[in-house]
């Protein structure tokens, strides 16, 4: 494989090949307004409107998207999936032989690692997520282990890489959107090949005709459009492997690879907004406060706690269900007095993780679970 992880296993990033974009690469820390880059990249992915956290399953036209090249452009009739590498028997299947094997429906909440990128100072200049990047939806599929298992992975088979029909260029290397997973992880029901959202095909933009599903992991996991899986005797070398999706402290710190997600919660803002700026008008006596909490690799959240002004209490969680791979709503009521008010929420897990209330700084804005602040006024 070469670096870059290119699907048709050619050209990406050898050393020697030409950077049409350099300078590009060296992207340095910023404070303050936002750059016409910045605003380009938030105009092509949408978050979720945050009202819209009251839906248990997002629907699809509001479900967060985080695209990095372009929507490639995807026959259904032609499209096939390949699987290759340190497998007995390589595999080679259309839509409808993957739509024929078990199919199954999980819940799961996706979130994108860089949400809260915005909210990192100074910040890294790249996707500018305050709080929205997060969603859930009921993915339809086969798991992925079915299709492996048909492909038959060898004994010195460790790794599996996936890599979509989308390319283009970052930091200078050229490459197919790719991403890997251990072959145990790999190898969980969990994960899924899915081929449909909320009961209806994937859309363009969320991976049409077919993507991985990795529940509990931040959102990178879960390579849309694919194209190839690739079963290795080592790790990938990918670039959104091997140098994206990393906590680093600096630069040349090798870093942690960003996995599964950070416990989280949010609020459905209150009453009113101002056009512009967003602030809130909430009308003074009783008000339900309600967002949702979730946590990655199927951990469940034992409490939400609601801060008015910074005095913190109970909020009420919502029937836990059978959804482990899904947030949970929580609710709070709230006698809104008139003036200004700071309402903030903050969840924990069984396991004990819990939302700190300063971001955990890193180079790339990556896992920011800091907790979030409204302003209200009530009138
Ligand atoms: N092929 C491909 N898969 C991808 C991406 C991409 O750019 N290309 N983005 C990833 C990231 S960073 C996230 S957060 C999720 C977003 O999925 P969604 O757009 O369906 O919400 O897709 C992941 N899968
Ligand atoms: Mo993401």
């Amino acid at each position: 494989m070469q670096r870059g992880g290119g699907a048709d296993g050619a050209r990406s990033g050898d050393a020697g090949v030409e950077d049409p974009f350099s300078g590009a690469g060296a992207r340095t820390h910023v404070e303050g307004d936002f750059s016409r880059e910045e605003v380009s990249l938030a105009n092509r992915n949408s978050g979720i409107p945050l009202e819209a956290l009251r839906y248990e399953v997002t629907p699809p036209g509001l479900h967060y998207l985080l695209s990095h090249f372009d929507i490639p452009d995807v026959d259904a009739a032609n499209w096939r999936l390949a699987v290759g590498g340190c497998v007995g028997n390589e595999q080679s299947v259309s839509l409808a032989d993957v739509m024929q094997m078990p199919a199954r429906t999980l819940r799961v909440t996706l979130e994108c690692a860089g949400n809260g990128r915005a909210g990192m100072s100074p910040r890294y200049p790249s996707m500018p997520w305050l709080s929205e990047a997060v969603s859930t939806a009921e993915w339809t599929g086969t798991s992925l282990r079915n299709l492996l298992e048909r492909a038959a992975p060898t004994a010195w088979a460790k790794h599996v890489a996936f890599l979509g029909l989308d390319r283009g260029f970052d930091r200078g290397i050229e490459h197919h959107y790719g991403r890997s997973l251990d072959l145990e992880q790999a190898m969980s029901d969990d994960v899924l090949l899915a081929w449909a959202m909320n009961g209806a095909p994937l859309l363009p933009q969320h991976g049409f005709p077919c993507r991985l599903i990795v529940p509990g992991w931040y959102g990178m996991a879960s390579v849309k459009w694919l194209a190839r899986i690739d079963v290795l005797d080592r790790p990938f070398d990918g670039f959104q492997q091997a140098v994206g999706y990393h906590y680093r402290k600096h630069a040349g710190d090798p870093g942690v690879p960003v996995t599964t997600m950070r416990v989280r919660s949010l609020m459905v803002p209150p009453g009113i907004p101002d056009w512009y700026t967003r602030r809130r008008l909430v009308e003074a006596g009783p008000v339900t406060l309600r967002g949702r909490a979730w946590a990655g690799a199927g951990v469940a959240i034992e409490r939400v706690e609601v801060g008015v002004d910074g005095r913190w209490s109970a909020a009420q969680l919502a029937p836990a269900g059978t959804h482990r791979f899904a947030w949970r709503g929580w609710s709070f009521d709230w006698l809104a007095e008139p003036g200004e008010h700071r309402l903030q929420c903050r969840a924990h897990t069984v396991d004990g993780q819990v939302q700190p209330m300063i971001p955990d700084w890193n180079t790339a804005g990556m896992g920011n679970n800091a907790v979030q602040t409204l302003h209200v006024n009530v009138r």
